[in-house]
């Protein structure tokens, strides 16, 4: 039987071969995707982000693993897709117009897919409008928006009001250095994070 709890341990360890092998051997054996999913890759990003929290360990790390994660989740995906295993829940995210930084909002889409999430990355500067065209398309629960730049998170609150004008339903989680709890109260946003740990349990919070 497949050693699940090692395959936690390599994508701890942020070790790419050992999580590919052991999720292959695991999935040769007849192991369930989903239960391969669940007690290897995200018991295994589960530690990294208690940890990250914790300022145990540092962004390069979180990095490694998330990369672990994302060769292992390449293999478990058609098996999962087959299994007709549905996500904790549906995320869009994307960094807000005219701001072009993404390293935050990348590990935060890395946390939320190791947690379970399906996550829609849109990238960097993104209008409001494509926001709006992307939460309708998709048909998504969650929408989290990233700003690094001050002069960039007034385009946060313009998001909000866009959404919100064009009836899109969705939750909005906002995020990035200089967004705090209370300008996400302020203009109405429905969670914040101030870091990718704790992104993702504020979006099992809203999802739930
Ligand atoms: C790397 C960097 C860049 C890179 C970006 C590369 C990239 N691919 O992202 C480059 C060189 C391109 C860049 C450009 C600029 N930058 Co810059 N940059 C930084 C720097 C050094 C690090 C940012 C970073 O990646 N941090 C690491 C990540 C992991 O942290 P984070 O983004 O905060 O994300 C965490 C949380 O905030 C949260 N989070 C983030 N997003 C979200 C979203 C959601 C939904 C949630 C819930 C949580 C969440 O979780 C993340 C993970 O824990 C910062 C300084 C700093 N120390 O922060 C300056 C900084 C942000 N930049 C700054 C500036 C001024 C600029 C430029 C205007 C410089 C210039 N004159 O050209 C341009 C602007 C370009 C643009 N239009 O966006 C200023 C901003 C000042 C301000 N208050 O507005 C800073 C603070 C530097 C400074 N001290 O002056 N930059």
């Amino acid at each position: 039987m497949a050693d699940l709890k090692a395959l936690a341990d390599a994508i701890i360890r942020g070790d790419r071969n050992a999580a590919v092998e052991i999720t292959e051997a695991a999935l040769d054996e007849g192991s369930a995707a989903e239960t391969v999913l669940n007690e290897g890759l995200i018991a295994g990003m589960d530690v990294v982000g208690d940890r990250f929290k914790k300022n145990e360990i540092y962004i390069p790390e979180v990095l490694i693993a998330a990369r672990a994660m994302r060769s292992a989740m390449e293999i478990l995906e058609p098996e999962l897709a087959a299994a007709g295993v549905e996500p904790i829940g549906r995320f869009l995210i994307g960094t807000v117009q005219g701001d072009l930084h993404d390293i935050g909002k990348n590990l935060v889409a890395m946390m939320l897919k190791g947690a379970g999430f399906d996550v829609v990355d849109l990238g960097v500067d993104i209008t409001p409008e494509v926001f709006v065209e992307r939460a309708k398309a998709t048909g998504v629960q969650l929408i989290g928006m990233s700003a690094l730049l001050t002069t960039t998170m007034p385009a946060i609150e313009k998001t909000v009001k866009a959404l919100r004008d064009a009836g899109v339903s969705a939750k909005v989680m906002i995020g990035g250095a200089p967004v705090t709890q209370g300008y996400a109260d302020k203009i109405g946003a429905d969670g914040y994070a101030a870091d990718a740990a704790s992104a993702v349990d504020v979006a099992k919070s809203l999802v739930a």
